[in-house]
């Protein structure tokens, strides 16, 4: 065939996709995502910061692997929209050799998007039948970092609409020598930073970490929590052993039962009876956000 005359129309060389073409989503559960899941029942947003190596991830892979072994006392497992996400996460800890733990159970947190958090999502059952839903954002531990030393606050929007943080660190830097005051005063920064930011009144938790090598000393943290009373926080300690270490004091899981029930259990700002429509969006200000965002 020759040149094409004018106004003779050529087949297209391939047929337009059904669905436009998308990178595969990630595996925890993205801002909007939650949001969609929070218009139709009441979630819990759980705040989790801390340095790197705190134990942010392992404990959400140790209180899924109890959920999973039906072994978190008071709880049952009932369902997870990021059961994938949940498996990554714990793939460390269940790659064990002849009994033996690995040396890293949980590695480094690297986000897919660096500049949003993504939520697991877990549905627990009481044993009396009430359900709760948890979403629990695994951040990296730099977003503690900067927030610290920089007071980056961009990515951590969210945490407006937290019902309740845990502010994590490892237990054992509290009890070494050298660590112990760098901790000690990046804990109180961490604090002040998230109270600063958050500015209403949140649950927070210090939940240290590696119970299982030994207990923290007591006068550090009445002194943490009496700096924490000096910026308007009432701080609960709840001390949990995600992972038990060879010849380890605590079993793995210890604590966090207790976290998940005072968690759940912590005074919340009571209900107003009429509320008008902008105090009831300020309570769920996860959907002004992400509706803010969606405006931009
Ligand atoms: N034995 C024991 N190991 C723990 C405990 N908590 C955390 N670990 C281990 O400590 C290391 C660091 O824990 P992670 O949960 O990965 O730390 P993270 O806070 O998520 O760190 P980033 O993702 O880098 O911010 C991992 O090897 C964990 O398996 C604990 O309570 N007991
Ligand atoms: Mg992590």
């Amino acid at each position: 065939m020759g040149i094409l005359s004018d106004g003779e129309a050529t087949a297209p060389p391939l047929l337009a996709p059904a669905e436009k073409p998308r990178f595969p989503s990630s595996l925890t559960m993205s801002m909007a995502e939650a949001a969609q899941l929070m218009s139709g029942r009441y979630c819990h947003i759980v705040g989790i910061l801390g340095a790197p190596d705190a134990g942010k991830t392992a404990s959400i892979a140790s209180l899924f692997m109890l959920l999973a072994r039906d072994k978190l006392s008071g709880f049952h497992f009932a369902d997870s929209r990021t059961i994938r996400a949940l498996n990554e996460i714990s793939q460390g800890a269940r790659r064990w050799n002849d009994g033996a733990p690995p040396e890293q159970m949980t590695s480094h947190t690297k986000l897919a998007d660096d500049r949003e958090a993504g939520f697991l999502h877990l549905r627990l059952r009481s044993k009396d039948g009430e359900a709760f839903d948890f979403l629990l954002p695994d951040l990296p531990g730099e977003w503690s970092d900067t927030l610290i030393d920089r007071n980056r606050t961009d990515r951590l929007n969210f945490l407006k609409a937290a019902d309740a943080v845990w502010i994590m660190a490892d237990g054992r830097q509290l009890a070494s020598l050298e660590s112990r005051l760098t901790t000690l005063r990046r804990l109180d920064l961490l604090l002040a930073r998230a109270a600063t930011f958050m500015n209403r009144p949140v649950p927070v938790f210090l939940v240290l970490s590696h119970r299982d090598s030994g207990e923290p000393n007591a006068r550090d943290i009445e002194e943490l929590k009496a700096s924490a009373a000096r910026k308007g926080i009432d701080l609960a300690v709840v001390s949990i052993a995600s992972f038990r270490r060879r010849g380890g004091l605590t079993a793995a899981g210890f604590g966090i039962a207790d976290l998940i029930s005072e968690t759940l259990g912590a005074p919340r700002q009571p209900p107003k009876l009429w509320p008008d429509i902008d105090q009831s969006l300020e309570a769920r200000s996860i959907l002004r956000y992400t509706s803010m965002r969606r405006a931009r």
